[in-house]
Parts: C-alpha cells; structure tokens; sequence
C-alpha cells in the first residue's frame, strides 16, 4: 500500500503562513519559524565542505540550535546523525566510525565537546562549533545562494539503536519516510498551529525527534524545550500555555510520586491547570494499567498509549476520540498496516500471539552500511518487528514482549544485553558475564549483571564495575546491579540461561 506523499519536512516549515508563528522556546527566548528558516540558512552554508548524501553529526543540547543545524543540514540535502549529549566518547566514537561525517558539529560548552573534536579530527571530519549564549544569533532570513531542496526520497536521519548483536546500527529514514510518519500522527492525534508541546525528551530517538519535534514543526505548532526535573513539568503543564505532552512511562510515573509528594494547594494547583491540557501520550515501553489510572485520576486525561519503533515510525495508536484501553496499543495508524503471523511468515487469527510485521511508506530504508542486515528484517517487503503481540477486541492491538530475550527496554531506552556483556567482558577483573532485565516499578526493567570474577588480586565492587561501565556505554546501558558468582549457569552448549540468571537475582 502507498500514500502519495509530496512534501517534506523542510519544504513544509517554508511555508508563509507559519511565518510569524513561534516555531521555537526555552525558558528564555522564542522563535518564530522566520527566525529558525534564517538560522537554519547560515547553517547551510556554514556546512558548506558537505555535499547532498553526506553525514553530518551534531552534538548539540536539545533546543534552537540543535533544531537549527538540524534544518540546515536538510538545507544541504546531506543526513542528519544526531549524537546524545550523555554519552561517553566510546559511544559518540561508535557512530563515527560507524557514519564517517564529513563534518561534526559540536557545542563547545558540553562536558564530551573537545575529546569529540580530536576524534571527529582524527577521523577526518571538519568541526563546527554552535555560538555560544553571549554571541547573538542571526536573526533575519538571509536567502543566500538557492539550492534545491531535498526530494521526498533523499536520505534525510540516520538514527542509531541497538539491535540483538554487536553495537547499535544506523537505521536511515528518507524525508518520504519521515513524511509518512509525521503525517500519520499529525492527523491521528489532530496536531494544528495552535499546539504547544513541552518538550523534555531527548533528541537522538525517534519519539523526541518525529513525534515531539517533527509534528509541531509540520503544523506550524510551537515546541517548548523544558527541564525534565518533575516540578518543573508539572509548573508548565499546570500553566495554561501548553496543549500536549510525550513521555515514556517512566517519566509520568516520576510525575505521579512528586504530585503524590507535593502540598496539598500545590497539587489542586497542579491538577486544574493540567487539566486544561489537550492531550498527553505514552510510549517507547508498555504503561501499566495503574499509572494510566492514576493519571487520569491526577490530571483527567487518559494517556493516549501507541506503539512505535525506530525502524517504522509509529505504526499502532489509541485514538483520540473512541476508547483508549488500557494496557493496548489501538489500532493501525493511517497508512500502515499491522499484522500478527507465527513463525513462518502465516498471518495468525484475531487473539493467537505472534510477532507483529508492519508494511507501511513510513518503514526505514536500510540499515546503514549492513545490507545483510536490512535484507534480515523483512519478509515478503513486511518489516518484522521482533515484538509479540495480538489483536484483541474491535481490533485493537495488544504489546506481548520482545522475541528476543537479549532486548531489554529501560526508561524508554533499548538495550542489547549481548553489547553490554560484550563491553564489560574488556574489564580485566571479569571473566564472564550475563546481563538481564529485570521487572522494575519506575524503569520497567532494570538491568543486571551476574558475572563471574577473574583471577586478580582485589574484586571489584558493584559500584566501582558501574563507575567502569559508566566511562564506556550510555548511563543507561550500565546495569544497576552487579553479582559476583563462581560461574553463570549454562546449558550443554555452553549457551548461559538467562533465566536461570534472573532467579539468581530472586534469591
Ligand atoms: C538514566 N539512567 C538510567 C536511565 N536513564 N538507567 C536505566 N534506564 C534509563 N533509561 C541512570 C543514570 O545514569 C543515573 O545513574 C540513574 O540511572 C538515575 O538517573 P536519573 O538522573 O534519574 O535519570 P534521568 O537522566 O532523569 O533520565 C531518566 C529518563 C531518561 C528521563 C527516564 O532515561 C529518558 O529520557 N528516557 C526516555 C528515552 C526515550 O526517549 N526513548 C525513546 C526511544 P547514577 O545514579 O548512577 O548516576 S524509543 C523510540 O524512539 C521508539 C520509536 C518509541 O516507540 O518511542
Ligand atoms: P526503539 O528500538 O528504541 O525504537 O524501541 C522500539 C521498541 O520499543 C519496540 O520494538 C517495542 O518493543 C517498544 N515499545 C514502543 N512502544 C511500546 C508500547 N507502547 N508498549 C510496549 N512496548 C513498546
């Protein structure tokens, strides 16, 4: 199936009548998309050593200027490769050697910026810096030379997540791509210029990046980049201004405990004025049953919760008017389609579990530079998920778990267990290591490592192997808990059980 899809991302932000509109805010400042188009055009030609189909890679806070080089790449018809301000150089490495930019744009006063730039350098890559606060930015719409904009087929974000093995891969959109899935939301959710959104996610993921920031953009909406510290959510979506919020279900249940905790005139404060709210959506990782009523109880609203990937875009919603069910996913978004099938490929009726495939204009291209991989992950041109589900009642879609028991979801995040063991296997003092996801009331799952310690002089702590880890793999890569044992139970191949792993964690 195929929707027509005509325009871009870029090419919509032109358009003149969000000319005046705020596209933009922080706690300081606000900008019109005016303003942005013009800082998103000194970006262009500043990127200038890129041609169309480079990558370019920022490592910039979210906020205007992130969103500036972001549209100023697309000006340039090259990638764009998001880098996350909290990871450690062997991560922002990774994708490095991973994409090879030709320019790496870096905001000097972040903690990773000079030791990215030796790498960038070293690498080859040209370096950007962004201006800094006290440097005013240009501000009018400076049309410099034309250029054509990007198609609807270029190549447009290369984003990068963990798959079952080996370290995270790059998983590129087109702007077509992009399109369709900014589209399906817009629509599905009612997205209009009169929108809000309070923005607190980060912008290296597919729900900061499209369903946050690329839906407020393509209608002319204004995106508020805020604090994620709980009380300062709550002080914005109490203060009348905002219409929409996105989270993961971590991030409402931290919002339920500080309401929980807050005084009694700062609750009722609280409550009316996120009442007023048009809608608040749940995602990245299944939302108990509990929280969606107890948010509804706080606030009167009932997350809307839709199922999404970074390969597809968002492919499974509740609706926006008609039931939200808990502890469902909805139905298919416009333009996709969603089935279940078991193991070989057959779909499965209504209420039988299998894995879910998606067929849709918002699927990814390709794996970057693994084509192997990207030939892997469909089937018959479905995309296969890696998620087990059903469908339900009235068609609506339920979430069952990953296939894969090595995919662990914390906070929102996706964790490949095998990448983590891979890395902590490099620490002198470990000989072996099994890493599991375990349930866990604020992060879902939370990660642990059972490991078996090599001969050394001195055994290191938990704490001390987290510090470890901290230094080499994203914060939330890094199991919480660590537990030294003789040896990992392992089946007759020498393959560990995971399970078995996680009942160590019971006892
Ligand atoms: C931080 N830590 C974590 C996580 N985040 N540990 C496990 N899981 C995590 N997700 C570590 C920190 O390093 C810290 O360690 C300790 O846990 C507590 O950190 P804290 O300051 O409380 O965390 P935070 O910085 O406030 O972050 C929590 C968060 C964040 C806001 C929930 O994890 C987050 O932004 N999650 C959303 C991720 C997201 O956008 N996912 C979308 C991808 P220590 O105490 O030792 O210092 S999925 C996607 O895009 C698809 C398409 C979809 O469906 O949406
Ligand atoms: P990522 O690869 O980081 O984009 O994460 C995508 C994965 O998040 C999906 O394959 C699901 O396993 C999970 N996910 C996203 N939304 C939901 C949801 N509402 N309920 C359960 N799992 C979800």
């Amino acid at each position: 199936m195929t929707t027509a899809i005509r325009t871009t991302l870029p090419a919509r932000i032109a358009d003149p009548a969000f000319a005046r509109r705020t596209a933009l805010a922080d706690d300081v400042s606000q900008w019109s998309y005016t303003e942005l188009l013009g800082e998103a055009t000194a970006w262009r030609e500043r990127l200038a050593p890129a041609e169309a189909g480079d990558r370019i890679a920022y490592l910039v806070a979210p906020g205007r200027h992130h969103v500036a080089v972001q549209l100023g790449i697309w000006a340039r018809a090259a990638i764009a490769v998001p880098l996350a301000v909290s990871h450690p150089p062997r991560e922002l490495e990774h994708v490095l050697d991973d994409a090879r930019p030709r320019v790496v744009v870096i905001d000097p006063a972040l903690p990773r910026a000079s030791r990215l730039t030796a790498s960038a350098r070293a690498r080859g890559a040209a370096t950007l810096t962004v201006p800094q606060p006290w440097v005013r930015a240009a501000r009018r719409h400076r049309p410099g030379p034309r250029r054509a904009p990007p198609r609807p087929a270029d190549p447009a974000l290369l984003v990068y997540t963990s798959g079952t093995t080996g370290r995270p891969r790059g998983v590129l959109a087109t702007h077509r791509n992009l399109a369709a899935q900014i589209t399906a939301l817009t629509a599905a959710w009612g997205w209009t210029a009169e929108d809000r959104i309070l923005h607190t996610l980060p912008l290296h993921h597919v729900h900061g990046l499209v369903n946050a920031l690329a839906c407020a953009l393509w209608s002319g909406a204004a995106c508020e980049f805020g604090p994620g510290a709980p009380a300062s959510v709550w002080d914005r979506l109490a203060s009348g201004e905002i219409t929409l919020f996105m989270s993961v279900p971590t991030v409402y249940k931290r919002l339920i405990r500080e309401w929980e905790e807050a005084p009694e005139p700062t609750r009722r404060r609280w409550s009316r004025g996120a009442a007023g709210l048009r809608l608040t959506v749940s995602g990245s990782a299944p939302l108990p049953a509990d929280t969606l009523e107890r948010w509804r109880g706080i606030t009167g609203h009932t997350l809307l919760e839709r199922y999404g990937m970074t390969e597809i875009g968002m492919a499974l919603s509740n609706p926006l008017a008609g039931e939200r069910r808990p502890g469902h996913v909805g139905l298919p978004l416009p333009g996709a389609e969603v089935r279940i099938v078991d193991d070989s490929g057959r779909p499965v009726p209504p209420g039988r579990q299998g894995e879910i495939e998606v067929r849709s204009p918002q699927v990814f291209c390709e794996y970057w530079g693994r084509p192997d991989d990207t030939a892997a992950a469909f089937r018959d041109g479905w995309f296969r998920t890696g998620d087990e589900g059903c469908v339900g009642e009235g068609g609506y879609f339920r979430i069952l778990g990953r296939r894969s028991a090595d995919i662990v979801k914390t906070g929102g995040y996706k964790v490949s267990a095998l990448e983590v063991e891979e890395a902590y296997r490099a620490h002198p003092a470990v000989r072996d290591v099994a890493v599991v996801g375990l349930p866990h009331r604020e992060w879902g799952e939370q990660l642990r490592a059972a490991w078996v310690p090599a001969d050394v002089p001195r055994v290191p702590s938990g704490a001390e192997l987290r510090a470890w880890g901290k230094e080499r793999l994203a914060p939330y890569k890094v199991p919480h808990r660590f537990l030294a044992a003789p040896a990992l139970p392992a089946g007759a191949m020498g393959k560990v059980r995971k399970a078995e792993v996680r009942r160590m964690f019971a006892r």
